[in-house]
């Protein structure tokens, strides 16, 4: 239990700083055992704020030493403090105000403030970290001018960085030396950073629109030093798309990225000076697969497209996180559609969404894109403020088109540069600069719940018209029971009896929670192509037939909606086996199904990668979110029924597509969209060989794995056969042990496979990798890659009846927060949607979660997700 709860805290109840700071200068000493902070801010009260205002300041875990107003040390009466920072009286509307701070960043366990990792220095400020490093105005409305002084051992920490420009250094008599920096853009204390180290650095230049040389390099430790390549050309293609794109330049003369073992996301965009979990910067062929590839590349852009969308425009409070998160992730999903292929890169958006983000709206964590209160905003970095965020841009481009879109973008750099502001000024920006108005729009930002759209369709033959009836509604989530209706772009397309489209695609403003559409001059009755392009993050239905779907698979011009059509004739037959199997009535594939399948495989004028993506099921998870309550067990059961089942009802087509593939992909790697759909394709087709219980198939398997070029490959033939009991999984598994053990990022991936067989026994296999040599608590990806990927992405073993995986994850979750919060408290999520479970497996997790809520000493972080879990 928590000695008392953690405060929420209230977006209405915002006020503005009452002081500013003009300049601040920092000195950190790095020591052995703790750090000395020096900190001397220049102060400014407000125009209109009363004299006698105190000065607020967040401060945690400091040991205050030194404190001097103006030159003066304050007296006991002069200030105040807290376990949450410090109240300073009686400060002019003027002032100088230096605080000396001692902190312990080598027994930092929870990676936020300053914290050491592999013996180096680094920081993670965003959110609230800067408060862990020393007292401060640490919210995101208060900006200004940043001068760090490190000073540190000289062979321990050679390098010395932080945001901005070096404007001096220096070597010192007891053999430590300094660097100065100096950020001249007005930033937020969350954006600071600070490095310091034995590293090495790869350099490369780019020269802007305007003709500036920028400096760009990437640090690391000399043994990764080889593996920068790709994120280097990822930043130089990030640089010139935002140019071409947007119009924006970057705008300092040196831009850094250092890459770090132990981090608690992906990355993070400090002014200048992005600090990069090393497994989104390190690739090589034989270590990264094409899906490290790509992420790469789609977050070093992510972190540069931030440079203007986070670090110039910034938020006012963190509620406010999604104007630049959703902004920036929308952003980074235009560059990677743009380098690469469109339809692929949306509907890995797209069902991605849908099996977290639905998940969550349906949770009871369930928040709109910009929340209302919080307790710990840590918790709010989520799939909604992301990716719900991103779409809710997105829907701005799809009403207002790419023209209008970039009109409201340039409008709204143009109005706020240099300034902390609000969903809303974006709501405006977009809304002025093209004349219209947006205010029903504002509801995105304000209601949580996954909207349903009902669409029926009206044909009148007589009078050659079409009319479809749209009727929304929104589930109620804990903000709010009754919900307004949303302004929902939905795209559509009718095709006509050859399949061509009779209408183009349309974009019906739906406003109402029920209005018609009419279309003249249809000539016959169409098949509806709704919601093209997934223009709106809701759940759409249509009483589709069997023989409608099967249809738009191969007539819908719009390639996510042919891939959708698939995926909801999976789902409909998914669902009709799982009642199947609760009558126990008898069980099989229609016809239709396999022959669908069938054409997918063979049509040879099909795009590898979307090939790949259209035989692709629907995962465990999103049919959990569909099937309620959801019996894990009978999902596996079905899932893998229908995979046995069409490999071994197409297993010439898969055999012969494989050869072929496997034929052509014998070249040197590249990670190009086209290599990487072979590739895709490829596995995808090993993967339903996989499901046929045949030795010679297990030797293919074995055979791709032992010859592969690439870890791609490599992975993908390990994939399959970490899931079948057989004496080629072993001998795979154990190679790939012995090839990889020096090299942490690529046993993740060896941890990860593990944790996600559906083998019996994998929890007790989980259990034992605990204990392996190469796995650490401490550091989060290794967590990720076993916790995580067990409670995570193996439901069958995680939800096993026993309640094993569950007792398993509150232990490790207990064990994690002691450590880490933030990462404990994203381990208990799978735990929130107890809701959702047959009764058994439901009233487990509840137990669970009240065992974790019961827990002494208890994080904030995990407190705030196991009490809403448990509302
Ligand atoms: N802005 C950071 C995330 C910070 C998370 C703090 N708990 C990375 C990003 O979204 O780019
Ligand atoms: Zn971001």
């Amino acid at each position: 239990m928590r000695e008392g709860q953690p405060k929420t805290v209230y977006l209405q109840d915002y006020t503005a700083p009452s002081y500013r700071v003009d300049a601040l200068s920092l000195v950190f000493e790095l020591g052995e055992t703790s750090t000395r902070v020096t900190n001397v801010a220049n102060y400014r009260r407000e125009a209109g704020v009363a004299a006698n205002t105190p000065l607020e300041l967040y401060g945690e875990a400091l040991e205050l030493l030194e404190i001097r107003l103006n030159g003066l040390p304050l007296q006991a009466g002069d200030y105040q403090v807290t376990d949450t920072g410090m109240s300073v009286y009686n400060v002019s509307a003027l002032c100088t105000l230096e605080i000396v701070t001692r902190i312990y960043p080598q027994k930092n366990t929870s990676l936020e403030g300053l914290y050491q990792s592999s013996g180096n220095f680094c920081t993670q400020c965003e959110a609230q970290g800067f408060r862990k490093i020393t007292y401060y105005p640490d919210r995101p409305d208060v900006m200004t001018v940043f001068t760090t002084q490190i000073l540190a051992d000289k062979q321990k920490y050679p390098v010395l960085l932080s945001n901005g420009n070096l404007t001096g250094s220096g070597e010192l008599a007891d053999g430590r030396h300094w660097a100065r920096w100096e950020d001249p853009f007005h930033k937020p204390a969350y954006l600071f950073a600070l490095v310091a180290g034995d590293l090495q650095h790869v350099e490369d230049h780019y020269t802007t629109s305007s003709g500036r040389d920028v400096t760009l390099r990437i640090y690391t430790e000399a043994h990764n030093i080889d593996k920068c390549d790709h994120a280097m050309q990822s930043l130089k293609r990030a640089m010139h798309w935002d140019e071409q794109r947007f119009g924006l330049e970057y705008d300092l003369d040196i831009y850094m990225i250092v890459a770090v073992d132990d981090f608690n996301m992906g990355a993070m965009e400090n002014k200048g000076l992005n600090v990069f979990n090393s497994k989104l910067v390190f690739a090589s062929p034989a270590t990264a697969t094409d899906m490290d590839y790509v992420s790469i590349e789609a977050v070093i852009g992510h972190e540069y497209f931030h440079n203007w969308t986070g670090n110039r425009v910034t938020c006012r409070d963190w509620f406010q996180l999604s104007l630049k998160e959703g902004l920036t992730v929308f952003r980074d999903q235009e560059f990677t559609s743009d380098l690469h292929s469109r339809p692929v890169k949306r509907i890995e958006d797209v069902r991605m969404l849908r099996t977290n983000q639905f998940a969550e709206d349906a949770s009871p964590m369930a928040h709109p894109i910009r929340p209302a209160s919080y307790m710990e905003i840590n918790n709010f970095y989520t799939v909604t403020v992301y990716e719900k965020g991103a779409e809710v841009v997105r829907m701005y481009q799809t009403l207002l088109g790419r023209d209008g879109f970039r009109k409201g973008m340039d409008l709204y750099f143009q109005r706020h540069d240099g300034q902390a502001v609000a969903t809303e000024n974006f709501l405006a920006a977009m809304a002025d600069a093209n004349g219209v108005d947006l205010s029903q729009f504002q509801r995105w930002y304000d209601q949580a719940g996954t909207p349903q759209v009902a669409v029926t369709m009206d044909y009148d033959a007589a009078a050659q018209t079409c009319t479809l009836h749209l009727r929304q509604s929104c589930p109620a989530t804990p903000e709010a029971a009754e919900k307004l209706p949303f302004l929902i772009p939905v795209a559509v397309g009718l095709l006509g009896s050859n399949g061509q489209d009779l209408i183009g695609t349309q974009v019906l403003r739906l406003t109402d929670a029920e209005q018609s559409f009419t279309f003249e001059q249809v000539a016959e009755c169409p098949v509806p192509s709704l919601l093209r392009g997934f223009s709106a993050p809701v759940r759409l239905s249509y009483p589709y037939t069997t023989a409608e779907l099967v249809f738009l698979m191969k007539h819908d011009s719009d390639a996510f909606n042919r891939w959708d059509a698939g995926q909801r004739l999976a789902m409909q037959t998914i669902l009709s086996l799982l009642d199947a199997q609760q009558q126990q009535a008898a069980f099989g594939l229609e016809h239709e199904f396999i022959s669908a399948y069938q054409a997918i495989l063979t049509d040879n004028t099909l795009d590898h990668a979307l090939r790949a993506e259209a035989m692709t099921l629907p995962s465990e998870a999103d049919i959990a979110e569909v099937a309620r309550p959801s019996d894990p067990e009978a999902i596996h059961t079905v899932r893998e029924f229908i995979h046995a089942t069409l490999a071994k009802a197409l297993r010439l087509d898969l055999e012969a597509l494989y050869a072929d593939l496997h034929a052509q992909g014998q070249g040197d790697y590249s990670p190009d969209a086209v290599s990487i759909g072979r590739r895709s394709l490829k596995n995808v087709c090993l993967a339903y060989l996989g499901r046929i219980q045949d030795d010679g198939i297990y030797e293919t398997c074995l055979q791709q794995y032992r010859n592969a070029g690439n870890m791609t490959d490599a992975m993908a033939a390990l994939a399959v056969l970490s899931k079948i009991d057989c004496p080629q999984r072993e001998e795979a598994l154990q190679h790939f042990h012995d090839r990889w053990q020096h090299d942490p990022l690529v046993m993740d991936k060896w941890f990860g496979l593990q944790a996600t067989s559906s083998l019996p026994g994998t929890l007790q296999q989980v259990q034992t990798l605990m204990q392996h040599a190469l796995f650490d608590i401490r550091n989060p990806n290794k967590v990720r890659a076993l916790v995580g990927s067990f409670a995570m992405r193996n439901p069958l073993h995680f939800h096993a009846q026993d309640g094993s995986g569950y007792t398993f994850l509150t232990e490790r979750v207990l064990e994690l927060d002691a450590m880490n919060p933030q990462i404990a408290s994203r381990m208990v999520r799978p735990l929130m949607n107890w809701r959702q479970y047959e009764p058994t497996r439901s009233a487990a997790m509840k137990a669970q979660l009240e065992q974790i809520k019961a827990h002494s000493g208890l994080s904030g972080d995990v407190y705030e997700i196991v009490s809403k879990s448990l509302v």
